[in-house]
């Protein structure tokens, strides 16, 4: 069953935190700064479909392939060591460390090109995040599991903004507390943003599944918030 649809809405852009440097940068294109809100229950989900057009999309995801140190990670499942589907890199402020399900990410330093994404991002939703997990999906083979990003570190009602660069892939949601579960589904196309709400870790899992036949890849970055810094 399909809970929700999606409304149009046309956002302000956030003057307050647009520089002059990266307006010139990406203020390129058709509504770069269009909003929809897919309506979900118990949680908020917005997308801006443009907010990188396809040009830099593209740049982008070249730049970052190659200058992203990816690594593998390992899951202990039943005793045995199972390679994570698809590589990662964990970047942010000095002493955001983070981990899930059992593994531990010490952060990289900020990249040039990823706080460029940043501040974009920035610009589009009036947010700031002091870290990034960066996911690399080498072909329809790499996914992520159903599961809800609602880690003590990220806080009680944490917000996530998710841009995807390169190949489109689909993105389900199951609600938690309904029975049957109340499902969603999306596409997630090159150059867009996901701004996943307050709510949504609370209520929804969420996964990314695997496609038979695709040889494209697909880099995904989730800009978060660790609330519970470790101190040096
Ligand atoms: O690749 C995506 O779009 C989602 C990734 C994700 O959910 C995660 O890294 O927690
Ligand atoms: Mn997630």
């Amino acid at each position: 069953m399909l809970a929700g649809n999606a409304a149009l809405c046309i956002s302000e852009p956030q003057e307050n935190t647009r520089p002059q440097m990266q307006a010139s940068l990406f203020d390129q294109g058709d509504h770069p700064d269009q909003c929809v809100e897919h309506v979900l229950q118990d949680a908020k989900l917005l997308e801006y479909p443009r907010a990188f057009n396809a040009v830099q999309s593209d740049a982008l995801f070249n730049t970052l392939l190659t200058e992203i140190p990816w690594q593998q990670e390992y899951l202990r499942i039943a005793g045995k060591l199972r390679a994570v589907p698809r590589l990662q890199c964990w970047m942010g402020d000095k002493a955001s460390l983070y981990g899930y399900s059992g593994v531990r990410l010490t952060p990289c330093p900020w990249n040039k090109t990823v706080s460029d994404i940043h501040a974009r991002i920035g610009e589009l939703t009036g947010k700031k995040f002091n870290s990034v997990l960066i996911n690399y999906y080498r072909n329809g083979q790499d996914s992520v599991a159903w599961h809800a990003d609602d880690e003590a570190e990220l806080g009680k009602a944490a917000v996530i903004a998710s841009v995807s660069l390169g190949a489109e892939r689909k993105f389900q949601l199951k609600h938690k507390h309904t029975n049957p579960p109340h499902k969603y589904q999306l596409q997630l196309r090159n150059g867009s943003l996901l701004l996943m709400g307050e709510t949504l870790q609370q209520n929804w899992l969420h996964q990314l599944p695997k496609m038979q036949g695709l040889d494209q890849a697909r880099i995904n970055l989730t800009f978060r918030n660790i609330v519970s810094i470790q101190q040096d």
